[in-house]
């Protein structure tokens, strides 16, 4: 794969090439809406995993939500896990493919409410498996519904007149919770709602990498995604409300970072506790 041409080589006047898409990104238009953040983590994955040199050894497993086709765009091995499952599926490939780079890649919706209990199993288990969450904060794909993301107040399609705590509960920050878990050797929370915070989030997304092929134990980076027609915003606006009342919900950094390989993770733990 090619990400940069040499600059060596390019002789005066010549124009140099300074960017290209990675090959293993698909080249073809996407389904997602105008303005939507899966196709920027798309980009990054594929950026990433091209660096790290993974495209040929990967197993990745798809969810239920908008990025059910993240398999028509990035050029790996995938396995269609619906309903919340991936992380349950990525655990089966993980035990049978020992040397594979096992990747899950899901939604809100798909992670933290139809499959919680697939993601804090293979979190407690410390599967060597490298998740991405996209957090967009609503059920995108079938039409915009409170997921267990949404904010206070947020208008949904299942919360008309606004998400109400006493009734409905208060957001979940499962990355958070999961990083509790001595199984997790990395956690982070990043966002697409900027060039600098996407470096920022090309930055986790790698590291989560790495942990996996340096033996660390179960992996995760949260993606602060938009979902422009689900919010009811123009895509600016909603890139100016991640940047506000979702990063206040949702603060961006590193959770934790307990060092591979997985010993120094279980030992990091225990002195934790
Ligand atoms: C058990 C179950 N409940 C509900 C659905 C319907 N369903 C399909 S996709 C989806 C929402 C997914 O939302 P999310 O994971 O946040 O992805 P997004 O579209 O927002 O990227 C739902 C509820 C389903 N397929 N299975
Ligand atoms: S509905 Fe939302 S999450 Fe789905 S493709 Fe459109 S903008 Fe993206
Ligand atoms: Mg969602």
């Amino acid at each position: 794969m090619k990400l940069h041409s040499p600059a060596a080589g390019a002789t005066a006047g010549e124009p140099r090439l300074v960017y290209a898409k990675p090959d293993v990104l698909a080249d073809r238009s996407t389904h997602y809406c105008p303005g939507c953040g899966h196709g920027i983590i798309h980009r990054l994955l594929a950026e990433v995993m091209t660096e790290l040199d993974l495209p040929a050894h990967t197993i990745a497993v798809a969810p239920v939500g908008c990025s059910v086709f993240a398999y028509d765009y990035l050029m790996v091995d995938w396995v269609e896990a619906p309903h919340g499952r991936a992380p349950a599926v990525a655990t089966g490939i993980r035990r049978v493919r020992p040397e594979a780079f096992v990747l899950t890649y899901q939604g809100d919706g798909d992670l933290a409410a139809i499959g919680t209990a697939e993601i804090v199993g293979a979190a407690a288990r410390g599967e060597r498996i490298t998740a991405i969450f996209v957090n967009n904060g609503i059920y995108g794909m079938t039409g915009g519904q409170m997921a267990p993301t949404t904010l206070i107040g947020q208008r949904t399609t299942s919360s008309p007149t606004g998400r109400d705590a006493l009734t409905m509960g208060f957001p979940i920050r499962i990355t958070e919770m999961l990083a509790q878990l001595p199984g997790v050797t990395y956690a982070a929370r990043g966002t697409i709602a900027d060039a600098s915070q996407i470096g920022k989030l090309k930055s986790m997304i790698r590291r989560a990498c790495q942990v996996q092929i340096e033996g660390g134990g179960f992996a995760i980076v949260e993606a602060l995604s938009n979902c422009p027609v689900g919010w009811g915003m123009t895509p600016q606006q909603s890139l100016e409300h991640l940047k506000g009342p979702v990063v206040k919900e949702y603060p961006l950094g590193v959770i934790v970072d307990r060092g591979t390989p997985v010993q120094s993770t279980v030992d990091a733990a225990r002195s934790e506790a």
